[in-house]
């Protein structure tokens, strides 16, 4: 069964909550300040069922100039509009007015109701017919059906009826693979049930048992049941009202304006890019920097306008602006909006978001221009290989990029993987990166290799740990994929935590070639009563920092032993006390510090680093004061 929702819109008191009564039996105001005053404040809800092949869900908006921004909410998100106007008055402000929030809503269809024909009579009828007429030419309701009809007489009901089926019939359903969002338009609890949630789904689907997440919060819920008019449903999704039980959170938790989710699957947004139209009004021209109320779905927040591609916005103008709000909301790229003055409330435009997390731009500039076509008539995939070179080094992962996308998970991944079969993107993981930028990163990464060889031109090579955090941040996941690329090029060499540029720093330095040779001579010389690092700094005239550089280097290449911070051993002589004590201990199972003396001769001051040495290799074991073979 096709499923659309279709939205009124018109003046106040020109009968919308009449006719959605005439035409479907629902009373839509239910409220009882609604019933005493006789105007709708709050949104209201009705559907009818066209037989067994279409169902539609109305939402029914107040007229009043002061509930504008419940229109807003109602009308956003809706299939087709029936656009109201009254025989008796005629096209008034709001009729006006919400003509135009329609239009900048994007709603491409409607049927406009001629109502209360029972109390004017036909030459007033034809001429509101010939207003209406003149009112929507050129724009999205030209040409569309307009039926003179009376609510308390019933007259040409059934024919609306008829228009609305086959008006619908032009309607695309909204697809259900995307993004799933429930703008929520009511709240409230129902005792033994608890909090429930309304809104219009725009897009994507949800089912009873799925997690959800409150956004702007961080708050998270279940869906315990999920209604489509009044009806169980196993999923409810874009194109329905929907009502869904939630379980883990309270009514008071949740405000009108917050979006239900799936957890972590839209984002935080307090600055977009958008393009905006300023309505033809009679109106000064809006100035930078303005403060502007931000209509978007339910949700509407004080946002400061940036005009990017001119002075000054006039009346009439569609330009390229950026809005920075008060505080985050969660939107979209394609999503429509309305901005109205914050304190003459008026509509004063409308548009579309073109990007969900832009950076500051520069005011002014030419290269804007460009930056505006690609937003608004780039293809997918020109926009991710944007969305890339706006990440830098960093990236995002492939499911941030369906979000900046507001694309479904299986488009984006399908355009990324398209993108590194062309060697334009690099797929790390869950991570994607601009090819470019990666090879810049890597790039930068063996300039600092060859950068730290010729500052520190006797270590051996750069901690791991510090070589990532010199270059740019980065997930940890590119950065080792960057190293990995590097060493299979054969550019880096990678020996446990540390990283060098393969060959070191190319020709090796003869000075230092010298030295190596000589700090492993004077250790070969000194057998188990080596100097102490101090000593040999001393003797070769060195920094006794640059010393250590060399034995730690003489260290990894075998050739020498650490046996504390400033004893070193040629690995040879620690090869021979290890043979001789294995022997010794397999022969008369335990030795005492005295033993160990007599076997070496050593004095204390070489005797006790060592055997403290030979129990970290694991070799001895120390009980009390003896020491056994740990092998057993
Ligand atoms: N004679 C006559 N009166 C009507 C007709 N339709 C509505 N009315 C009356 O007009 C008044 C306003 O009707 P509503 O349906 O509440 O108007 P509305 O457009 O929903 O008003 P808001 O929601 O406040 O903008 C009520 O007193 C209705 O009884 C009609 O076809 N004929
Ligand atoms: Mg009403």
């Amino acid at each position: 069964m096709k499923q659309i929702v279709i939205g009124t819109a018109g003046h106040i008191d020109h009968g919308k909550t009449a006719l959605i009564k005439a035409l479907t039996g629902i009373d839509c105001d239910r409220l009882k300040e609604e019933k005493e005053r006789g105007i709708t404040i709050e949104l209201g809800f009705a559907y009818y069922r066209f037989g067994d092949d279409l169902l539609v869900g109305i939402v029914d908006v107040p007229g009043h100039e002061r509930f504008v921004k419940h229109m807003v909410a109602g009308a956003w998100g809706i299939d087709m509009v029936l656009f109201v106007v009254a025989a008796d008055e005629s096209i008034m402000p709001q009729t006006k007015e919400h003509m135009d929030i329609c239009e900048l809503l994007g709603i491409k269809r409607g049927i406009v109701a001629i109502t209360k024909i029972d109390a004017a009579d036909p030459d007033m009828v034809e001429l509101v017919r010939e207003e209406v007429q003149d009112m929507v030419k050129g724009r999205f309701l030209e040409g569309a059906p307009i039926i003179p009809v009376s609510s308390v007489t019933g007259e040409n009901i059934d024919v609306l009826r008829t228009a609305i089926r086959q008006k619908a019939a032009e309607v695309e359903e909204k697809s259900r693979q995307g993004i799933f969002r429930l703008p929520v338009d009511r709240v409230f609890t129902i005792k033994g049930f608890g909090t429930i949630v309304t809104g219009t789904c725009i897009s994507g689907a949800v089912r009873a048992g799925d997690e959800i997440q409150i956004y702007p919060t961080d708050k998270r819920a279940r869906v315990r049941t999920a209604q489509a008019y009044h009806e169980d449903v196993k999923e409810a999704g874009a194109g329905q009202r929907v009502a869904l039980n939630l379980q883990g959170v309270e009514k008071q938790e949740i405000e009108r304006g917050t979006i239900v989710g799936r957890p972590e699957s839209l984002l935080l947004t307090s600055r977009i890019d958008a393009s905006l139209r300023y309505l033809k009004l009679p109106f000064k021209p809006i100035k930078n920097n303005t403060i502007l109320r931000f209509h978007i779905a339910t949700t509407q927040v004080e946002a400061r306008l940036i005009l990017l591609d001119r002075p000054e916005l006039e009346p009439g103008d569609e330009a390229f602006v950026q809005f920075v709000f008060a505080e985050p909301i969660v939107v979209l790229p394609g999503d429509r909006f309305i901005l109205r003055g914050s304190y003459a409330i008026q509509t004063l435009g409308g548009g579309t978001v073109l990007d969900i997390a832009p950076g500051k731009h520069k005011r002014l500039i030419p290269g804007l221009e460009a930056m505006y076509l690609l937003l608004r008539t780039g293809t997918t995939r020109q926009k991710v290989e944007y969305n890339l070179e706006k990440a830098g080094f960093k990236g995002f992962t492939k499911q941030h990029l369906a979000v900046l996308l507001g694309a479904h998970q299986d488009v984006a991944d399908k355009i990324v993987a398209d993108l590194a079969a062309l060697g334009s993107a690099r797929v790390i993981g869950k991570m994607v990166v601009s090819a470019g930028r990666f090879g810049t990163y890597k790039e930068t990464l063996k300039a600092l290799l060859s950068q730290f060889h010729e500052k520190n031109p006797l270590k051996i090579g750069i901690s791991r740990e510090e070589l990532r955090t010199r270059l740019p941040d980065v997930d940890p996941v590119i950065f080792q994929a960057a190293l990995e690329d590097a060493a299979k090029a054969g550019d880096a060499e990678i020996e446990k935590d540390r990283v060098r540029l393969s060959g070191g720093t190319g020709k090796p330095d003869e000075s230092i070639g010298k030295l190596e040779g000589q700090v492993a001579a004077m250790l070969e010389a000194r057998g188990l009563t080596p100097p102490t690092t101090q000593e040999m700094a001393d003797e070769l005239r060195i920094k006794e920092r640059s010393l250590r550089d060399i034995l730690e280097k003489l260290v990894y290449a075998g050739k020498v032993v650490k046996v504390k911070s400033d004893m070193y051993l040629a690995a040879r002589h620690m090869e021979e006390l290890k043979s001789l004590v294995k022997e010794e201990l397999t022969k008369r199972k335990e030795m005492l510090p005295a033993d160990f003396k007599a076997m070496t001769g050593l004095s204390r001051k070489y005797m006790i680093p060592l055997l403290e040495y030979l129990d970290e290799i694991k070799l001895t074991i120390r009980s009390g004061d003896k020491r056994v073979l740990r092998s057993g």
